[in-house]
């Protein structure tokens, strides 16, 4: 596929900072030659955060971001001075990101409001000083804590896009019409399968102001779990849709068994899908009439609430919107908390490489030596009492 601007994974390294020791310094002046310890804390090292930014749509910009550091916490020096902080590094993603360990698969943590950060990994804590430990009987501690060591972890970003209705449907079912028929969103439209390559949102202005999002995501073919046409690659941008809309065009064969090849698909991605509340729409519609409608009619699966529409002439739509509304405000459809599940280690390695990702990469970092603040001079002429 070609080199997409739409970038929806990611693996990264990332590394907080670890904690400025603790220093052992002695006060020592000319008329103070025995003034006890001071040696002050070390700075904390710096979290790695993730903080949710609505102005960004994919994690394009991690591309180029490979290795994350957080900087580490300074030295205590004398004086009881305190070691600087290390900087905090903050990854800005878009909302709707997800985090897996790169490792072990584990989900570590997802962020989905604006502005909400997320510590990924904390800083460790500064060492405290000498000045800390002394006590009646030692007054002159001559040691001090190091500061905790930093934390590393190479992870998964994944992106599943915020929507309300996610539309599902074989290549070429008119979703991306639809889309643009609906919202402002200008997805490319083409009568040959596979248009869309990549998902495409748009917002929906409802009555009296009110709106909900949309998603078109590429079309699903029968095989796409494992892995024909796009795949599955971006199912995950409709897990976390309250609503799904099925798609099936007028023409085809056989509408209930396209509904039920898709079913079966989104079904093998994860079963979760499967609770979500369903619509389907019979698009392209101004190919019927009202005869061939009512034949279809009780050929339709039950239990889900269908609709013919054609996104050209507008048929059906206004009444599409205000099912699609009215189900997503039904309270047994509100979005529930999304489980995510852990990746599959043994899958890890084909998903990393189908992402175009580098499975084998890993981080050596050099663990620099910290220049120790220890006050060695001062030792020999110190007695401890
Ligand atoms: N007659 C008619 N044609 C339609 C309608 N909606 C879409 N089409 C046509 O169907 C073809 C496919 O439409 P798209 O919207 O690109 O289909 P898609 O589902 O997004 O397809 P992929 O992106 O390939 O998955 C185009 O030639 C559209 O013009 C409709 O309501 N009526
Ligand atoms: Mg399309």
């Amino acid at each position: 596929m070609a080199e997409s601007n739409f970038v929806d994974y990611v693996k990264i390294y990332c590394r907080s900072g670890k904690g400025g020791r603790g220093s052992t310094h002695m006060r020592r002046e000319k008329y103070t030659p025995k003034g006890g310890p001071d040696g002050g804390d070390g700075g904390r090292g710096g979290n790695v955060i993730l903080r949710g930014n609505r102005n960004y749509w994919t994690l394009l910009h991690l591309k180029y971001e490979r290795h994350v550091f957080a900087g580490h916490g300074e030295s205590g020096s004398s004086s009881r001075s305190f070691g600087k902080d290390g900087a905090d590094k903050i990854i800005e993603v878009p909302c709707g990101t997800v985090v897996y360990n790169a490792e072990t698969g584990e989900y570590v943590c997802d962020v989905t409001e604006h502005e909400q950060e997320v510590v990924l990994l904390k800083g460790g804590r500064g060492g405290l000083g000498n000045w800390h430990f002394r006590t009646a009987t030692r007054q002159a501690p001559r040691f001090a804590q190091p500061g905790e060591p930093m934390q590393e972890m190479t992870v998964i970003m994944e992106l599943k896009l915020l929507a309300d209705v996610g539309l599902v449907g074989f290549p070429n079912a008119g979703k991306s019409t639809l889309l643009s028929a609906v919202s402002a969103a200008k997805p490319k439209i083409a009568d040959y399968p596979f248009t869309t390559l990549e998902p495409n949102l748009g917002i929906v202005s409802y009555r009296d102001g009110k709106s909900f999002v949309m998603a078109d995501i590429p079309g699903i073919i029968e095989g796409a779990s494992e892995g024909k046409g796009l795949g599955l690659r971006f199912l995950r941008h409709i897990e976390r849709n309250s609503l799904l809309l099925f798609m099936v065009p007028a023409d085809s064969d056989d509408i209930h068994k396209e509904y039920d090849i898709l079913l079966n698909e989104l079904k093998t991605f994860n079963p979760e899908m499967l609770d979500k509340q369903r619509v389907l729409a019979i698009t392209k519609s101004d190919m019927l009439d009202q005869e061939l409608m009512d034949e279809i009619e009780p050929t339709l699966p039950i239990g889900i609430p269908h609709i013919f529409i054609s996104s050209v002439t507008g048929y059906g739509i206004s009444v599409l919107k205000d099912i699609l509304w009215e189900e997503l405000n039904k309270e047994s459809n509100k979005i529930e908390t999304l489980v995510h599940r852990a990746k599959d280690v043994g899958h890890l390695k084909d998903e990393l490489r189908a992402q175009g990702e580098d499975e084998d990469f890993n981080y050596e970092y050099e663990d620099d030596e910290e220049d120790d603040d220890f006050d060695y001079e001062y030792e020999e002429d110190w007695d401890e009492e």
